[in-house]
């Protein structure tokens, strides 16, 4: 397919002010009915209206009430073109679509089976296309007005955006619902449900005094484990309210579950459409941490209401202005109503498991990228959680009130329009007094900064001097970077563990009152005084920059930091540090057995620690896995990083192994059914001691057991079921079966049996992934299974999907073929694990360049898998 540039980007000729859609809804054909109004731009004359239009069967075209004779219309695969129309007019389409064999899952299509699912759409990015003609571009904004029906006894529920504006009987045992969105909104935000739903729903008051009724909607069986969900939602209203004085804008917020979706969630004004397994939760069917994604997950879909919806993106190279503001806040939310640093150690090992090696391999890009050729390609670890990583600084460097007078002023400039990420800094800037350009580079420039500290220590003065440098160097795919304002927060300890104060002096350039060093160019110096040991240097305290960080640091000075930094994240930082040096030293084969009680010891000092929140213990207890441990190395050998992190691991569970012990044997006072923060924090680390204790010791298997036998919810059941499999105990296929009988009716628990067997660093992993595809729970079809198998065993098996013999990629190939005639950005999701090809040893590196050559040679390859295959060659 052709590229779309940033570059050509040119402002719509004809917009669209008002659209009226009527829906005859049936599953095997329905009929849309759609009258736009259309208005040519001023200054714009004779260009003809051209309207995308994709897997539309044409019954009907009428221009102001009229037939157009044929030479006035032209209709091809992908548009519907008019020419030589009036300057204002109004086009009248029929079309008829077939739902239930789009199994592509974009446009409308059928959640379940024909005869009990529901029919719901899913358009972002280019989805409104294959439901009615229409200019699908996100800067032409119009209000909708749609009616929808549909067989009364079939589907009983009828959802569009917007308020609802009347309902009733259309004969014939059909019924009918309307609904008008006052807000223009883009075609990629529309939204219809209709089948037969359950709701609960409960009122939300805003501060600005409109009554919300807010409603979640799911199948008979899911509707119980919707309580959750609808909490959520609460909480992050108010908390919009209150930390950026967002209010809702419309009567009803409404939130549909399904299991078929190719996404997490989806924005769609007033009428957000949720993958199951980010909405549904209870304690018999969900762990604690699916309890933390709904929360957040609901959050980030109810802020887009304002940024992505209110004020939208004028193109999709600007993806990320919502996106990446969007996961900021969504971020902002966690922290603040559950756990800041456990949400924050989270997010960095996220951005250092899939980010930076996406940016460092063929599939890098710009976080604004600057041509593509699939959009839906471009829903990545760089744009969401890079782009909430700029945010991120930009709010560190303007501050928290800063920041806000800058949000502020953005959606009142902007309300109602569809923008760029200039304006977006523009915004900022005239908000705080700051030219803020140079941070565009950060959006235009791909590639992962190096950020390198060094220090020195002048006794006699009393002063150390801080030099930090940065560079983002050239790889093959693009020449080296440019300086980007980086924000590094910063903190001085004096050997007894206590914080220094951080003065510079005049000639140094300006520190914040909390602390935060701007580099904003190659290098930079401060001086501070008063100083009168070396410090132990703590830098980019809750990683203030998305960078690597380069500093010599002893290692008892990170074993300092980790025992007294009061930036949580930092603390843990320097545990995680320590750990991953000893890793390097047994991959290298230097390993000492004189380095590992420094790092044992920290970790058992903060165990010991009564006050220690206990999520961060069970952090700390986390090794790094095996993706993280590679990144950055040249070549990989998978097989020696499994063997050496297994090693390092049994290492720190054997010299735990009393602190471990105790700490499972202390008594607490958890209900075993609580989801609260601290209950769940309990749980983290009391699976994590459990889990390691199976590393040291078949003996503690018993543990184990006694935990699968009496668990009385999925976190503690799992965690057990995880353990035995872990250990390959004689008893871990028995427990699988039962646990696969317990919970057969259960698709979201089932999930997670496929990715715990996918996921099993076992000899013969690849024949049992394949083996599995053949269970009946499994269905090519739905997305949830094939990421949970196959994905799953791609990118969290490294040892299986990196076998020597070329198994591993086999499987993946095959099934890529597979779901790519089904669902291709399944298929070209699944396709990214080989985007790292490169850097793996010769003899993988050949094969898996043999699995993309081959893929791509196959008849009927999808626009978006060809583009990943061919963007991962070159
Ligand atoms: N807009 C696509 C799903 C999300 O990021 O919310
Ligand atoms: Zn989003």
């Amino acid at each position: 397919a052709l590229a779309v540039r940033l570059a050509d980007y040119q402002a719509p000729a004809w917009r669209v002010t008002d659209v009226e859609l009527v829906f005859d809804l049936d599953p095997e054909a329905t009929v849309v009915e759609a009258c736009l109004r259309v208005e040519r731009d001023a200054g714009t004359d004779a260009v003809p209206l051209r309207l995308d239009g994709e897997s539309l069967e044409l019954l009907a075209l009428e221009v102001d009430g009229g037939p157009l004779p044929a030479e006035r219309w032209r209709l091809d695969e992908r548009s519907l073109t008019l020419l030589d129309l009036p300057a204002t007019a109004t086009v009248r389409t029929r079309a008829r679509i077939r739902p239930a064999a789009n199994t592509a899952l974009q446009g409308l299509y059928l959640s379940g089976s024909a005869a009990a699912g529901f029919l719901l759409t899913q358009c972002e990015a280019e989805g409104f296309r294959r439901i009615t003609w229409f200019p699908d571009r996100p800067d032409v904004l119009a209000r909708y007005t749609v009616t929808l029906r549909a067989d009364r006894a079939r589907f009983p529920v009828l959802l569009a955006n917007g308020n609802a504006a009347g309902a009733g009987d259309a004969g014939g045992g059909r019924h009918w619902a309307r609904f008008v969105d006052p807000h223009p909104k883009p075609s990629y935000l529309f939204a219809l449900v209709a089948g037969r739903l359950e709701r609960i729903e409960d009122t939300f008051v805003t501060a600005e005094g409109r009554r919300v009724g807010v409603v979640v909607h799911a199948e008979a069986d899911a509707i119980a484990q919707c309580g959750w969900a609808l909490d959520c939602i609460k909480q992050a209203m108010r908390w919009d309210e209150a930390r950026f004085g967002r209010c809702y804008d419309l009567d009803a917020f409404h939130v549909v579950a399904t299991h078929d979706f190719t996404m997490g969630a989806m924005e769609n004004k007033g009428l957000n459409i949720f993958n199951s397994k980010y909405l549904l939760a209870d304690i018999e069917q969900a762990t604690d941490d699916d309890f933390r994604h709904v929360l957040a997950v609901v959050g980030h879909e109810y802020f887009h209401n304002w940024t992505g919806n209110r004020v939208t993106c004028r193109d999709w190279f600007q993806l990320s202005l919502k996106e990446g503001l969007t996961v900021y806040r969504e971020q902002e939310f966690e922290s603040d109503v559950a756990s800041r640093t456990l949400r924050r150690i989270e997010d960095v090992r996220t951005l250092w498991r899939a980010q930076f090696p996406e940016d460092a391999g063929p599939l890098a890009h710009p976080v604004r990228p600057l041509h593509y050729s699939a959009i839906d390609n471009f829903y990545t670890a760089t744009v969401y959680e890079k782009g909430a990583e700029i945010v991120r600084m930009l709010a560190t460097a303007l501050g928290r009130e800063g920041f806000r007078r800058g949000l502020d002023l953005y959606f009142s400039r902007h309300d109602g329009r569809a923008v760029t990420i200039e304006d977006f800094l523009a915004a900022l800037g005239a908000a705080t007094g700051r030219d803020l350009a140079p941070w565009l580079a950060w959006y235009a420039q791909p590639g992962t900064p190096e950020l390198v500290a060094s220090g020195r220590h002048d006794a006699q003065a009393q002063r150390y001097a801080l030099t930090l440098r940065q560079r983002t160097p050239a790889t093959a795919n693009r020449p080296e970077g440019q300086a980007l304002p980086l924000p590094v927060a910063t903190a001085l300890f004096g050997r007894d563990g206590r914080r220094l104060p951080l003065r510079a002096d005049a000639a140094s350039p300006p520190v914040s009152d909390d602390g935060v060093l701007l580099l904003d160019g190659a290098e930079a110096t401060w001086q501070f005084e008063g100083v009168a040991e070396p410090p132990v240097v703590s830098l980019l305290r809750g990683y203030s920059a998305p960078v690597r960080l380069h500093q010599d640091v002893a290692a008892a000075d990170l074993a300092l930091l980790a025992r007294h930094e009061d930036d949580g994240f930092n603390r843990w930082l320097a545990v995680d540090t320590l750990g991953r040096r000893l890793f390097a030293d047994i991959l290298a084969g230097t390993a000492s057995p004189a380095a590992l009680p420094l790092w044992t010891d920290a970790i058992a000092a903060v165990l010991g620690d009564d006050g220690i929140d206990p999520a961060l213990a069970a952090e700390l207890l986390t090794l790094p896995d095996e993706a993280t441990l590679s990144e950055g190395r040249v070549p990989v050998d998978p097989e020696a990083v499994h063997v050496a992190r297994a090693r390092l691991e049994t290492a720190l569970a054997t010299a735990l192994e009393p602190d471990l012990l105790r700490c499972l044997d202390r008594p607490v006072a958890v209900a075993s059914q609580a989801i609260d923060a601290p209950a769940q924090a309990r749980r983290r680390l009391r699976n994590r001691c459990m889990a390691l204790l199976a590393r040291a010791a078949p003996t503690h298997l018993e543990r184990v057991r006694l935990q699968w036998r009496e668990a009385v919810n999925l976190t503690d059941r799992l965690a057990a079921l995880a353990c035995l499999l872990q250990a390959e105990a004689p008893d871990a296929p028995a427990a699988l079966d039962d646990f696969a009988t317990r919970h057969a009716s259960q698709p979201l628990v089932l999930d997670k049996w496929f990715s715990l067997q996918a996921t099993a660093a076992r000899d013969d992993a690849a024949e049992r992934v394949a083996a599995l595809t053949t269970h009946p729970a499994f269905r090519w079809e739905n997305p949830n299974k094939v990421y949970a198998l196959l994905l799953a065993f791609a990118l969290r098996n490294p040892r299986g999907f990196h076998r020597a013999d070329g198994a591993g990629y086999r499987l993946i190939a095959e099934s890529i073929t597979r779901v790519d005639a089904l669902t291709p950005q399944v298929a070209a999701r699944l396709a990214t694990s080989f985007g790292g090809w490169r850097r793996y040893e010769p003899v993988r590196r050949a094969q898996m360049r043999h699995e993309i050559e081959r893929l791509r040679a196959r008849p009927h390859v999808s626009t978006d898998l060809a583009d990943i295959l061919d963007r991962s060659l070159a």
